[in-house]
């Protein structure tokens, strides 16, 4: 038995978590088992090189090596955790994964697309999500609900034209190929956005029942 890989994808402030959560209640009120997850991070050491990601400092970090640190964390997330979840039929449910390093170290940073499908295809072989929701909103809603939570992290702190290339990749993608993405309004009031997500549950359900 294999499980069901959900992605939740977008940009800051799109209501990833948020509704990450609604929607693991929704499938565990079905009976199914759900493994709420996030990248970077997921097990202690990802989440201590998420830390690294995150914190601002001063030395610049190098775009490659940010790369390689997002691939680092994830393979630890992948061996300890997404794939044993789903190795026994679990449904993992995980808050960003590799369409966020296409977006920003590829559309936010400017590095190859090339090299990141190689190390993509190096640390996760050909597994890949079944299900990406791509959250989407205008840059400035998505970073005024982020400030309002208080101190910016490293990635918060750049600009305006950084998030509008972050949100143009995931949008790129999305179109790219259709039957793995649902592209959902983030700008709409909450209870809008989780009529959508509602929507999609009978499909959701029946794919975790296999
Ligand atoms: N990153 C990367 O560069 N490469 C990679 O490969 C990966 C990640 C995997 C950490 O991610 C950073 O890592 C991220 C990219 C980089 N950049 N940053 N920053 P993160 O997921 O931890 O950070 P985030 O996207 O900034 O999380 P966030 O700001 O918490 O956004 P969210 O999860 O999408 O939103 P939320 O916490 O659910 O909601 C934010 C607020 O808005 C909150 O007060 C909600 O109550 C409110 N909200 C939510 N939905 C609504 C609606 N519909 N209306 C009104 N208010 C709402």
């Amino acid at each position: 038995m294999t499980g069901l890989f959900i992605t939740l994808e977008g940009p800051e402030g799109a209501g990833k978590s948020t509704n990450r959560d609604y929607l693991a209640e929704r499938l565990r009120a079905a009976g199914i088992e759900v493994v709420l997850t996030r990248e970077p991070g997921g097990t202690p050491l990802a989440e201590r090189i998420r830390e690294v990601l995150l914190a601002p400092v001063e030395e610049q970090m190098n775009p490659d090596t940010e790369l390689l640190l997002v691939f680092a964390a994830r393979a630890q997330h992948l061996a300890e955790v997404i794939r044993p979840a789903l190795a026994r039929g679990a449904v993992v449910i995980c808050d960003r994964f590799t369409d966020s390093t296409y977006a920003y170290q590829g559309g936010g940073r400017g590095l190859s697309l090339e090299r990141i499908a190689t190390l993509e295809t190096f640390v996760q072989g050909d597994l890949r999500p079944d299900l990406t929701l791509v959250f989407d909103l205008p840059v400035e809603v998505g970073l005024a609900r982020a400030s309002a939570r208080g101190r910016l992290d490293r990635f918060e702190l750049e600009g305006q034209a950084f998030f509008e290339a972050v949100r143009g990749a995931f949008l790129k993608r999305a179109k790219a190929e259709p039957t793995r993405y649902h592209l959902l309004d983030a700008a709409q009031p909450l209870a809008q956005v989780q009529l959508a997500i509602d929507a999609l549950l009978p499909t959701l359900l029946e794919r975790a029942r296999g």
